[in-house]
């Protein structure tokens, strides 16, 4: 049988939603940028959308999940509400972190997701910490950190697995391998192909995944889940993937062909789980479609909210500067 109807629909549905709603509010992002809309930077996720919905519809809302310079994608698929995160986006004192943080630094702790952090690699040891944090008070919540290639190169991604592999820390480590750091291809970082292989360092499991097949993200993620919460510690997960804009804004991608990106996109891994939910889950198209519609009217709706929202009270400045 394929392993694939081994999955409930509603899971698959739900992750499907997920992806919808980055991708959605990504491009729209981007569509804005180019009109001079967006204040700040944006480092955005289109590409990688299966890696982030796949690992969060396998956690429960109060595991934890730290992310990083690029948090749009993992704060939406963690249940970080969009017009939250968008009103972050415009500095609004509605923003989820005030207005104070802007597009690197999500925070919404209501539903696990701790402030994101623009210091490539920092998050790896911070999830370590937390998830000390539950085994030591006998929770059985889990910690996830999500990094990139460039990130597995610092050295807190050593330390920070380290230490979780010999206290048996409930975390995951989750490596999306977009194939850059920055301008940077893995193959000028790095003597290895294959980052998951240096799980054997640290006498943890470590498996390479394709990060454009959704499902696959799920089940992997779900096993490693499974394995944290019963006690049995970390695990290294490599996906797999390519982001299919620049790595930041500005960015003209020179270093990149259009024959490789093209490649990726051609795998879009959104495309990829419509046609299974269409194929083998003999889901109309207008049921997706009608996803697709309400999805735009969020995101709509998110937009809207954040550019009518008001600046933060100068007199704001100083809190959350110091303990209350
Ligand atoms: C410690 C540190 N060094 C350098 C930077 C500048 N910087 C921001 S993102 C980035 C590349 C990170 O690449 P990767 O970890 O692969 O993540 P990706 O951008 O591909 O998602 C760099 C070098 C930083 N933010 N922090
Ligand atoms: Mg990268």
């Amino acid at each position: 049988m394929n392993p694939e109807l081994t999955l409930d629909l509603d899971i698959i549905l739900e992750i499907y939603r997920r992806m919808v709603r980055i991708r959605q509010f990504e491009d729209r992002l981007y569509q804005m940028f180019l009109q001079g809309l967006v204040p700040g930077t944006l480092h955005q996720y289109q590409g990688q959308e299966a890696i982030a919905s796949g690992v969060c519809v396998a956690l429960r809302p109060d595991d934890v999940v730290f992310s990083t310079h690029r948090p749009v994608g993992h704060a939406i698929a963690k249940g970080v509400p969009l017009p939250g995160i968008a009103a972050e986006l415009w500095g609004k004192a509605t923003g989820c972190a005030g207005g104070k943080g802007g597009q690197m630094h999500m925070v919404d702790a209501a539903v696990g997701f701790p402030p994101s952090s623009a210091v490539v690699g920092s998050n790896i040891p911070m999830a370590t910490g937390a998830a000390l944090g539950f085994k030591l008070r006998g929770l059985d919540r889990v910690a996830v950190s999500f990094f990139g290639d460039g990130a597995s190169n610092t050295g807190a991604f050593h330390e920070g697995i380290n230490l979780a592999a010999v206290k048996d820390a409930p975390v995951i480590f989750v490596c999306e391998n977009n194939q850059y750091a920055a301008s940077t291809h893995v193959s000028l970082a790095m003597r290895i192909s294959d980052i998951a292989d240096r799980a054997k360092a640290y006498g943890i499991p470590g498996s390479v995944i394709d990060g454009m097949d959704a499902i696959a993200v799920y089940q992997s993620a779900s096993q490693a889940v499974a394995r944290a919460r019963n006690g049995a510690g970390p695990t290294l997960l490599e996906y797999k993937t390519y982001r299919f804009m620049g790595h930041s804004r500005g960015d003209p991608g020179g270093y990149r062909t259009k024959q490789e990106v093209d490649q990726w996109r051609s795998r879009d891994p959104i495309q990829r789980l419509q046609n299974a939910l269409i194929a083998q889950y003999s889901q109309p198209a207008g049921s997706l479609d009608q996803i697709e519609q309400d999805i735009l009217a969020e995101v709509d709706a998110a937009i809207q909210f954040a550019q009518a929202s008001p600046d933060p009270d100068p007199e704001s400045t100083y809190r959350h500067v110091f303990a209350e």
